[in-house]
C-alpha cells in the first residue's frame, strides 16, 4: 500500500511507502491526498506528521512519469493541501528529502530531521525548476541569496546546516517519530506556521539580479540553473499565490524541453550504466583495505578519493623522498579542498589518519584491493604485479590504472588473473567522476561486480570497457581530436574550434585543453608509435611542428596559443603554421562555422562509437554518452553524442 495512516492517540501519522526511493507517482500522490483528507475530518485527530517507511523520505517526484501528461492530483495540489490543513502537519525526515520531496517538507507546519538527513532541490539537474512551490517557499525560511545559491546549483545540505539555515526545527538525536510525535504535541494548541505566509527578509535586487548573472555565465548554455534562479527573485516580488503560478507554469515549460529531455536520457542511463544481466545475481567482494602503489599525480588523487570514501588506504612508494612527495601532493589536495570550503580543516585531519605511506610492498599483505598507478611502462608495471601477486592474499583483487596499455599483457604475469581488472580513473581522480572499469579477459565476475560496487561507494560512475587501446574514452577522444585536426588542416584556426565547442557547453576547447595538459606527452607517444603508423591514412602534423618549436603549451608559454601573464592569445605564428601546413598538402583552406565544427566532431565520435559498439568494448550506447559527459566535460543537457543523433533512446 503505497500511503497509509495510523493513530498515535490524538496524532495522525501518514507512513508513504514507495520503494526504491518514495517516489511521488500518480498513485501515491492520490493516496496521500486522500489520507490528508481523511485526517482532516477525522475529529480525534488534532495534528499529523508525514513520514516514509524505507532508506529514506520522498526523493522527488517520479521521474518516469515525466515527458507524459500529468495526472491530478498534481502534486503543487497537494503541497498546497498540506500548507491549508487547520491541524498541524509535520514532516518527519529521514534519508534524503529531495525535490517534491523537500516541497513537502517546505509545505509543513514543522520539520524534524534525523541527523544524517538531507535536502535539495536538484530539479535543474534535470532542466528543471521545481513546480511544487520550491522556488517560492524556500526564500521565505531562508532568504534570497541563500535560496538561489540552493536551487540554481541543486545541491544537497546536512541536517545539522539546515537546523542552522532554519530550515529544520529540530535535528532528532533519538528515535525520528517518536520526536516527531513530541513535537507535534507543542504544535497543536497553535495556529499553523504556514511558510507561504511568512514574509521574505530583506533583500537586495540589485545583487540578486547579480547573483543570477553568475548562475547564468556558470550554467554555459544550460537554461534551468538561470531560470530557477530568475523565479525565486521573481517570486519574492509578487504574491505567493502568482509566485506559485509562474514557477508552475515555467516549469511545465521547461519539463518538455529538449534539454530537460536529455538529462532525463542521462539520468536513465547512469543508472542502467552498473546493470549486467551476467552480474544480476553476483556478490561484489567486500573491500575495506585498499592498496595504491604509487603516490605521483595519480596514485595521490586516487588515495584521497579512497579515503574520501571510508576506505583503509595504504600507499606505497619506492622510497622517502617519494613518499614524502606523496605526502605532500595529498596534503595539498586536502588543503585545496579545506580553502574552498568544501570540507572543514578537522575533515581534512580525520580523512588524512585513513592514509598511511610506505616504502615497503610488503604493507599490502592485508589489502582487499590494491591498485597500481606506476610510471605507464609494460616492464614496470609488470615487474610490480609480479611482487604482488607473492605478496597479497589470493582473493586481493588486483587493479591497473593504466591509460593506453594492455590489462590483459599485464595480467598474464598474475598467477590468477581472474582477480585482475582494470580501474581507469580520470585526472585529477579526487574530482573526475568517471572510472573505466575494464573487462580483462580472464576477469571473475565478482570481481567486475567489485569495480562497479566500488566506484559507486567512491561516489564515481563505474562505466564497463573492453580492452582496446584508449578503451572507450581516450579512443573516442582521439576521434574527436582528429576531427580537429583535419579541420585546422581543412580552413579553421585553433580558437574558432575551442570557441565553437565552448560555446556549445564544453568547459575548454580541446586546444586549450592540450596547451593545459602539455604538447609533449603525446608527442613522444607519437614519435614511439611512428614506425606503426598506416601511412595511407591521413596525418596531421601540426601538433608535431609545433613541438619541434619548443611549443609545449602552458608549461612553455606557448602552445597552440601563446600565454602573457595568465592570458591565452592567439598567436600569428601559429596561424602562419598552419597555413604553411596546408599550403604544403596542397589544401585549399576554407572558413568554418561553429554549427559544421561540432557536426564534424560529433560525426567523428559517433563513427569511432559504432565500432567500439560493434567490436563489443562497451554494450550500450547509453555508456558510450555518460564516458563523454563525465571524463571529456560534453554538455550533460545535450545528452551525448550517441543521444544527439538518435543512437540511444
Ligand atoms: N523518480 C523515480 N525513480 C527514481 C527517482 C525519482 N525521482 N530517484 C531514484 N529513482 C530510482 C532509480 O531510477 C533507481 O531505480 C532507484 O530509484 C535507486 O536510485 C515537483 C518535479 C534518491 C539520491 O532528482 O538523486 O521532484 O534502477 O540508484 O544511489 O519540483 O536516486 O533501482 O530501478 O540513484 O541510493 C527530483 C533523483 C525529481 C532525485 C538515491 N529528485 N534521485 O540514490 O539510488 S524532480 C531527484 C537521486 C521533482 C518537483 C520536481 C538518487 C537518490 P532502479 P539510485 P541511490
Amino acid at each position: 500500500m503505497a500511503v497509509n495512516w495510523n493513530r498515535e492517540d490524538n496524532i495522525a501519522i501518514i507512513w508513504i511507502d514507495n520503494p526504491p526511493v518514495n517516489a511521488m507517482s500518480h498513485s501515491v500522490r492520490e493516496r496521500l491526498s486522500l489520507a490528508l483528507n481523511e485526517v482532516n475530518a477525522d475529529t480525534g485527530i488534532e495534528a499529523s506528521i508525514i513520514a516514509c517507511r524505507g532508506k529514506t523520505f520522498v526523493a522527488g517526484a517520479d521521474v518516469k512519469e515525466f515527458g507524459k501528461p500529468p495526472l491530478a492530483p498534481f502534486l503543487n495540489d497537494l503541497v498546497q493541501l498540506i500548507e491549508d490543513s487547520a491541524k498541524p502537519v509535520i514532516a518527519a525526515i529521514h534519508g534524503k528529502a529531495l525535490g517534491g520531496g523537500f516541497e513537502i517538507a517546505l509545505a509543513a507546519h514543522g520539520r524534524i530531521a534525523a541527523p544524517d538527513a538531507q535536502f535539495g532541490l536538484p530539479e535543474v539537474k534535470l532542466g528543471i525548476i521545481p513546480g511544487a512551490g520550491g522556488t517560492q517557499r524556500l526564500p521565505r525560511l531562508i532568504g534570497v541569496a541563500a535560496a538561489i545559491d540552493m536551487i540554481a546549483t541543486g545541491k544537497s545540505i546536512s541536517a545539522p546546516h539546515a537546523r542552522n539555515l532554519g530550515l529544520i526545527d529540530i535535528v532528532s538525536q533519538n528515535e525520528l517519530i517518536a520526536d516527531a510525535l513530541a513535537f507535534a504535541r507543542t504544535l497543536i494548541h497553535s495556529e499553523p506556521r504556514r511558510t507561504g505566509q511568512l514574509p521574505i527578509a530583506k533583500f537586495d535586487e540589485q545583487t540578486a539580479e547579480l547573483q543570477i548573472l553568475a548562475v547564468e555565465q556558470k550554467a554555459r548554455g544550460q537554461i534551468s540553473p538561470g531560470e530557477a534562479a530568475r523565479m525565486v527573485l521573481r517570486g519574492a516580488n509578487v504574491p505567493i499565490e502568482q509566485g506559485l503560478k509562474l514557477e508552475r507554469d515555467k516549469f511545465l515549460e521547461l519539463v518538455g524541453s529538449e534539454q530537460a529531455v536529455a538529462l532525463r536520457h542521462v539520468f536513465v542511463a547512469e543508472r542502467l550504466a552498473a546493470k549486467f544481466d551476467e552480474l544480476a545475481d553476483i556478490l561484489p567482494r567486500p573491500i575495506q583495505s585498499v592498496g595504491i602503489a604509487g603516490a605521483g599525480l595519480m596514485g595521490a588523487g586516487i588515495a584521497v578519493t579512497f579515503a574520501d570514501a571510508d576506505y583503509d588506504v595504504t600507499v606505497v612508494e619506492r622510497d622517502t623522498l617519494s613518499i614524502d612527495e606523496g605526502q605532500k601532493r595529498v596534503d595539498a589536495i586536502y588543503e585545496r579542498a579545506v580553502k574552498s570550503g568544501r570540507i572543514s580543516n578537522a575533515i581534512k585531519e580525520e580523512r588524512l589518519t585513513r592514509i598511511s605511506f610506505h616504502s615497503d610492498l610488503n604493507a599490502f599483505t592485508k589489502c582487499d584491493l590494491v591498485i597500481e598507478a606506476v610510471f605507464d611502462d609494460l616492464g614496470v608495471k609488470r615487474e610490480l604485479f609480479t611482487c604482488l601477486a607473492s605478496i597479497v592474499r589470493p582473493d586481493t583483487i588486483l587493479a591497473t590504472n593504466t591509460s593506453y596499455l594492455d590489462p590483459d599483457a599485464i595480467a598474464s604475469v598474475v598467477p590468477d588473473p581472474s582477480r585482475f581488472i582494470g580501474l581507469h580513473f580520470f585526472s585529477p581522480a579526487n574530482m573526475m567522476r568517471l572510472v573505466e572499469v575494464v573487462k580483462t579477459k580472464e576477469i571473475a565476475p565478482d570481481v567486475l561486480a567489485t569495480g562497479l560496487a566500488v566506484a559507486k561507494r567512491l561516489g564515481k560512475l563505474g562505466i564497463v570497457s573492453g580492452v582496446c587501446e584508449g578503451f572507450i574514452g581516450n579512443r573516442l577522444f582521439t576521434a574527436y581530436r582528429e576531427q580537429c585536426d583535419f579541420m585546422l588542416e581543412d580552413g579553421a584556426l585553433p580558437h574558432e574550434i575551442d570557441n565553437a565547442v565552448e560555446a556549445y557547453g564544453f568547459p575548454m576547447g580541446p586546444y586549450a585543453v592540450t596547451d593545459l595538459a602539455g604538447l609533449d606527452i603525446s608527442w613522444a607517444r607519437r614519435k614511439r608509435d611512428a614506425d606503426k603508423r598506416d601511412p595511407a591514412l591521413r596525418y596531421v602534423p601540426i601538433a608535431d611542428r609545433l613541438c619541434e618549436a619548443g611549443r609545449f603549451g602552458q608549461k612553455s608559454g606557448s602552445g597552440y596559443y601563446i600565454y602573457d601573464g595568465g592570458r591565452k592569445l592567439v598567436d600569428p605564428i601559429v596561424t602562419a603554421l598552419i597555413e604553411a601546413i596546408s599550403s604544403e598538402k596542397g589544401i585549399i583552406r576554407r572558413p568554418f562555422e561553429p554549427d559544421e565544427i561540432i557536426a564534424r566532431i560529433i560525426a567523428g565520435i559517433v563513427t569511432e562509437a559504432d565500432k567500439i559498439l560493434s567490436e563489443g568494448i562497451s554494450l550500450r550506447p547509453s555508456d558510450i554518452d555518460l564516458v563523454l559527459i563525465n571524463g571529456y566535460g560534453y554538455p550533460a543537457w545535450c545528452g551525448g553524442p550517441m543521444f544527439r543523433t538518435g543512437r540511444a533512446k
